[in-house]
């Protein structure tokens, strides 16, 4: 049987670099759609990249962008994959406060974009949609599948119009698309101004005498935080399925942002309230206060489960920028 071909939009993000790893290493053959920009974006698939002259070459980067159509229809008719994985977003929530209409262009309407572009180059492809639980918004934990969307942000908004973009292609064209609704997941490669990855770095930072304190915003609200590799492996499992479906993936554990910043600055043996100050700046406009998933179904179907919780991965995250930091000193 022929290599599996697989794009991945997003593949330089936290997710795409995590999936890219694993696709390589089943032996599927990657190609990856990146932003041009004046400075280098790919530090986080520099160790997966081969020169393209190499026989050894498997994974092969395509500048594009989600809001050029034209560029994503003929792209797939180019690289004809098998499947597809769409997680290129503004993914940032507060940042979708400050550009609404940008996070809905590229992460509603990006969504929309290839869906008609898989249509109209008739690729056979299947299709996993980066859906989040940021779509629960308000609804009170757990949340399930069938837990109502109730968004509070631009971004969760045009997550919400994606995620109903991609039913309605499964139901209208018989397209085999999921939506994985994954709950906060997080890594050492994390974007350095999510929370989990900016107390992390803060900590080491200040363990390592470089930095005093550590600004932050609201710490009562409550996520479900996993382990980021599993849940793209989630993903794989979703497109291997026998049929097309949306998926809670989580731990079905709760912790505060405050209960993360006490173990991360526990982790290195230091008090956290001499360090952690207040700026309402990195407050939101409009809150998600309480998010557990419930991923049984994923279990029951895809067999998925997740086994690093927030304890653990406190651990990993901030002895991974400690490292860094001896690495970097
Ligand atoms: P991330 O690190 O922010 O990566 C986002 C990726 O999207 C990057 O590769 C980025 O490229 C790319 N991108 C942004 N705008 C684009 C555009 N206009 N055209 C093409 N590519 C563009 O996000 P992540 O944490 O890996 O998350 C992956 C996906 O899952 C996202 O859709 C996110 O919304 C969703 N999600 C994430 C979580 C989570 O907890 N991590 C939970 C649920 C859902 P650059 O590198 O050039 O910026
Ligand atoms: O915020 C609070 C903030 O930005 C978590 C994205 O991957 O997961 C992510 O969205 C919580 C919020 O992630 C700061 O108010 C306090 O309550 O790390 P975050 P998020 O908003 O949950 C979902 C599932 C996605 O889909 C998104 O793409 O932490 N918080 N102080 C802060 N947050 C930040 N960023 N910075 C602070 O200083």
């Amino acid at each position: 049987m022929s290599e599996k071909i697989a794009l991945v939009t997003g593949i330089t993000g936290q997710d795409g670099s995590y999936l890219a790893e694993q696709l390589l290493d089943k032996g599927y053959l990657v190609h990856g759609l990146i932003r041009r920009s004046s400075t280098f974006n790919t530090a986080r698939i520099e160790h997966l990249y081969r020169d393209p002259h190499d026989p050894e070459a498997r994974l092969f980067l395509h500048y594009g962008d989600l809001t050029d159509g034209t560029r994503l229809a003929s792209l797939l008719e180019r690289i004809g994959p098998q499947e597809i994985y769409h997680l290129g977003a503004q993914s940032h929530v507060r940042v979708s406060f400050d550009e609404p209409e940008f996070t809905g262009d590229v992460t509603g309407l990006g969504t929309t974009r290839l869906l008609e572009a898989i249509r109209m180059a008739e690729v056979p492809a299947r299709f996993y949609q980066a859906s989040s639980s940021e779509m629960f918004g308000a609804t009170p934990p757990p949340q399930d599948e069938q837990a109502k969307f109730y968004p509070r942000s631009p971004y969760a908004v045009a997550k919400v119009y994606a995620y109903w973009m991609v039913r309605n292609y499964r139901e209208a064209y018989g397209m085999f698309a999921c939506n994985g609704i994954l709950f906060n997941h997080e890594s050492p490669r994390r974007g350095e101004t999510f929370v989990t990855r900016k107390i992390t770095m803060a900590v080491a930072a200040i363990a390592t005498g470089r930095a005093h304190e550590l600004y932050l915003g609201n710490l009562d609200a409550k996520r479900d935080w996993g382990f980021a590799p599993e849940y793209t492996d989630a993903m794989w499992r979703m497109l291997q399925a026998d049929e097309p479906d949306d998926y809670v993936v989580a731990t079905g554990t709760s912790y505060s942002v405050g209960d993360f910043v006490r173990m991360a600055f526990e982790h290195v043996g230091l008090d956290w309230e001499k360090y952690v100050k207040f700026d309402p700046r990195y407050l939101r406009p409009t809150e998600v206060d309480d998010l557990i998933g419930d991923a049984s179904k994923a279990r029951e179907v895809l067999g998925w489960q997740a086994s690093v919780l927030p304890p653990e991965l406190v651990g990993i995250m901030v002895d991974a920028d400690i490292a860094a930091a001896g690495a970097s000193a």
